[in-house]
């Protein structure tokens, strides 16, 4: 026990010993038994390291300062303790922890992609009316006219009036293109102005010629004479056999065609309208009470009880007179 103590003073003691024999020397010492170097110093040799917390074992800590020396003859007092040693390394990993508990449900995910195309849905209702198919051809040409009167020459005459428009044709297949149709019938339009303007002409020159002279028009109606007195039946009659009827002036216009054409025969001719049916009612053939009159001055008087027809004199102005009568005769068409 007081071998390694001693050879350690001999060591401080004999500084002219060669320095590296005697660390050979005292590595091969503290190498065969380094426990018993510490375990064995002085009772002043210093106090191992402590370990790290929780790291692995620390390396063995630094030896500590020597005591001081003993008192001769005795074994000197232990050392201090030495300083505590470095840190040691961190111990090895734990072993893994038990495995956590089910956290808490996690928010509400974003919407998901949109699904597949759904089937198809039901046919739907009828639609609307189409607009109107384009304009027909022109139907087929009328039938012909009558046969025109015989010239006076002899002669063949001139041809009849014109047949009715015949009934409208086959709507005819649609154009090829808007503007074609369009031309076709600014084209046909043209051509029927010009037909419309050469019948209007046409038309003035037959009315000029049929009224004259013994003819007025007036608006829409036409009165003519053919210059015969008859009685007013005799007078219907005729009128009615021309496709015509016996004058009802209905206004001063046609009064006043009337007196022109009474003037001009210089007679008295008979009206349409009679008092027959009720004494002083006179009234049209359609049963119609007047609308106008031109009554002379204290007529209608029923003279003589018996006067149901009327007359128009050459002035314009109308007396109830007797229907047997004979009057001029003129016709309203
Ligand atoms: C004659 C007839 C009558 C008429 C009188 C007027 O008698 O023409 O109809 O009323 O004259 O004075
Ligand atoms: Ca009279």
């Amino acid at each position: 026990m007081l071998l390694l103590p001693l050879s350690v003073l001999l060591l401080l003691t004999q500084p002219w010993r060669s320095l590296g024999a005697e660390m050979t020397f005292y590595s091969q010492k503290t190498l065969a038994n380094a426990c018993t170097l510490v375990m064995c110093s002085p009772p002043e040799g210093g106090l191992p390291g402590r370990d790290g917390r929780d790291g692995r074992e620390g390396p063995r800590g630094e030896k500590g300062d020597p005591g001081s020396p003993g008192l001769a003859g005795q074994a000197g007092m232990p050392g201090p303790a030495g300083p505590t040693g470095p840190k040691g390394d961190n111990g090895s990993a734990g072993e893994p922890g038990l495995k956590g508990d089910t956290g808490p449900p996690g928010p509400t995910g974003m919407p998901g992609p949109a699904g597949r195309e759904g089937p198809s849905g039901r046919q739907g209702s009828t639609g609307p009316p189409g607009t109107p198919g384009p304009k027909g051809e022109p139907g087929p040409k009328g039938p012909a006219g009558a046969i025109g009167p015989q010239g006076s020459s002899g002669a063949r005459g001139p041809p009849g009036l014109k047949g009715d428009r015949g009934t409208p044709g086959e709507r005819g297949a649609k154009g090829e293109s808007g503007l074609a149709e369009v031309n076709a019938l600014r084209q046909r339009v043209g051509t029927l102005e010009g037909q419309l303007q050469s019948l209007q002409n046409a038309f003035s020159q037959y009315k000029k010629a049929v009224l004259f002279p013994d003819g007025r028009s007036v608006g829409e109606k036409i009165f003519k004479t053919a210059g015969s007195e008859k009685t007013f039946q005799d007078a219907q009659q005729v009128c009615t056999q021309a496709g015509g009827q016996l004058p009802s002036p209905r206004s001063a216009a046609e009064n006043e065609a009337l007196t022109q054409l009474a003037t001009a025969q210089n007679k008295a001719a008979f009206l349409s309208m009679t008092d027959t049916r009720k004494e002083g009612t006179f009234i049209y053939p359609t049963g119609e009470p007047l609308v106008y009159s031109n009554w002379a001055p204290q007529e209608p008087n029923n003279d003589g009880g018996s006067e149901n027809c009327v007359e128009i004199f050459p002035n314009g102005k109308w007396n109830d007179k007797v229907c047997g009568e004979q009057r001029l005769v003129i016709c309203e068409f």
